[in-house]
């Protein structure tokens, strides 16, 4: 039997995907290690067990008599810190730490770390395919999905490679990147900070840390974290004298550095205004660290963007379908709507779940420019459909199937179905990849029987 008194050299916060690698990882350098989640049924709660039966499990709300037998409380990224039995053990005196935190002080090879509202995947996709190409081995990991801490039970890359979320960098201080970015900044997870400042503050921790800081000169709030006497490294869409920039040229726009024009955006194999910012950010970052340019440009040219990220899906009828799952907030939703469009009211979007306290009136005025219908799924439709100016336009569907057999029966030709749901998917889904798929299957299932519109042939 267990001591109900027996101490904890960290006591680790969640048991998902981060709380079993703080686990392994600590466990392998003989610390004494529990494990406490606040759920009933802890994802990894049977691969814990198998793997390290010894390592005692604690069920239930946080409590503080428990929390106080550990000298430090490891946090998986989905616990705040601001839980009051936490801010508790905080105050008395007991160390806060994440998994990156624990990564970054034990490291041993560059860091390069991504962070920002949207686009974090895309960026740190293509750039692991950049270094890849110039001969680099990369240990890619964080938010993207392998937790920073299983990186470490490989040999050291050349440079790791993390994507990193507010959350993660909530409990950062000790990383010391060779670079950095924020991507952009816009409102999301306002169910867990004060504001959209506290939460940009916590997006700028990223920079802290020195190295090179890569800017992105179209985001005002981005604009505002550049430190004086750091190198930095700017690129915009729409500033011609950011170090990474677009230019006209001939009819074609063009990605240029300086003077050199790099590559037309009609050579790109992704879509929307916003995965041309995506690249440019990746080019900045590469040329941080020394990448070469024609290495990198041939990943560019070979990227055809991630699953769920403004995919092509098909064309039925002469509409085209297009899966933007991880739209998970507004910022992205208007960006798939902005680079979609192409100024037309032609697009039918799907949209809804669980809005995380997000305020969706930046949707206001694109959804009445460019939007003809809007399908309204999950717990936040009636928050949507209050920003929807013209209510005839509105359908709600309480599955994904009777979603996308709504958009069959009134998309025509020339126009564009777009599930980007501007909200998380757990309401209704296990996850993004659950809620796209779902999305991709239906489509491929067609209308129902007799129900599609008659095409004239
Ligand atoms: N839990 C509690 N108490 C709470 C909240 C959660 O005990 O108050 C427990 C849950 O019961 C569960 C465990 O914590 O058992 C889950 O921990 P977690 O939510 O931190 O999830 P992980 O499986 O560890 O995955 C996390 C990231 N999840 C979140 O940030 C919510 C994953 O990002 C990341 O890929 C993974 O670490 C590896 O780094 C996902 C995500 O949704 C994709 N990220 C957010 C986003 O992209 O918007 C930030
Ligand atoms: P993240 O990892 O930050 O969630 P992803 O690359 O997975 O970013 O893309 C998530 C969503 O954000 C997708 O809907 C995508 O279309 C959109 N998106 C991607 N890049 C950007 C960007 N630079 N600005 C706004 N939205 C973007």
């Amino acid at each position: 039997m267990r001591e109900a008194t027996e101490q904890f050299d960290t006591l680790v916060l969640g048991l998902g995907k981060t709380g079993l690698s703080c686990v392994s990882y600590l466990v392998d350098k003989h610390e004494r290690v529990g494990v406490a989640d606040s759920g009933q049924a802890p994802p990894e709660l049977q691969n814990l067990k198998n793997r390290y039966p010894l390592v005692p499990v604690f069920s239930g709300e946080f409590d503080e008599a428990l929390l106080r037998r550990a000298k430090r409380l490891a946090l998986s990224p989905g616990i705040s810190p601001a839980h009051p039995a936490i801010q508790t053990a905080l105050d008395e005196g007991i160390e806060i730490t994440g998994d990156v935190e624990i990564f970054c002080q034990d490291a041993d090879a560059p860091l390069i770390a991504v962070t920002g509202s949207n686009g974090k995947s895309t960026v740190v996709s293509l750039l692991a395919d950049m270094l890849r190409r110039s001969g680099k081995r990369v240990g890619l990991g964080g938010n993207i999905g392998a937790p920073a801490l299983d990186l470490l039970a490989q040999p050291a890359p050349d440079y790791y490679l993390l994507e990193l979320s507010s959350f993660q960098l909530e409990t950062l201080s000790s990383h010391r990147p060779v670079a950095s970015a924020v991507l952009n900044v816009s409102a999301d997870h306002m169910d867990r900070y004060a504001g959209l400042q506290d939460y940009a503050k916590t997006k700028e921790r990223i920079y802290a840390g020195g190295g090179t800081m890569v800017i992105n000169l179209d985001d005002e709030r981005v604009r505002d974290m550049r430190q004086a006497g750091r190198r930095v490294i700017t690129y915009s869409l729409t500033r011609p004298e950011a170090d990474f920039a677009t230019r006209d040229h001939a009819g074609e726009r063009w990605l240029v550095n300086g003077q050199s024009r790099l590559i037309k955006q009609s050579g790109l194999n992704i879509h929307g205004s916003h995965n041309l910012s995506n690249v440019l950010a990746c080019l900045a970052l590469g040329r941080s660290v020394n990448l070469p340019m024609a290495t990198m440009l041939e990943a560019v040219r070979s990227f055809t963007g991630l699953p769920h990220r403004c995919e092509w899906v098909a064309e039925r009828n002469g509409v085209n379908w297009f899966n933007d799952s991880k739209g998970t907030n507004v910022g992205a939703t208007l960006a798939a709507l902005n680079g979609l469009s192409e100024n037309k009211k032609n697009i039918h979007l799907i949209a809804g779940g669980d809005g995380k306290g997000a305020d969706f009136s930046a949707l206001k005025n694109v959804l009445s420019a460019n939007v003809k219908s809007v399908i309204l799924i999950g717990r936040s439709a009636n928050e949507i459909a209050g920003v929807v100016t013209d209510k005839e336009t509105i359908f709600y569907a309480t599955t994904m199937q009777s979603a996308v057999e709504a958009a069959m029966m009134t998309a025509a030709p020339g126009d564009i179905v777009l599930l980007s749901p501007a909200c998380a998917s757990f309401d209704m889904f296990k996850d993004y990849a659950d809620r796209g798929n779902t999305f991709k299957h239906c489509v491929a299932a067609g209308p129902p029987p007799g129900a599609y519109p008659k095409v004239e042939e």
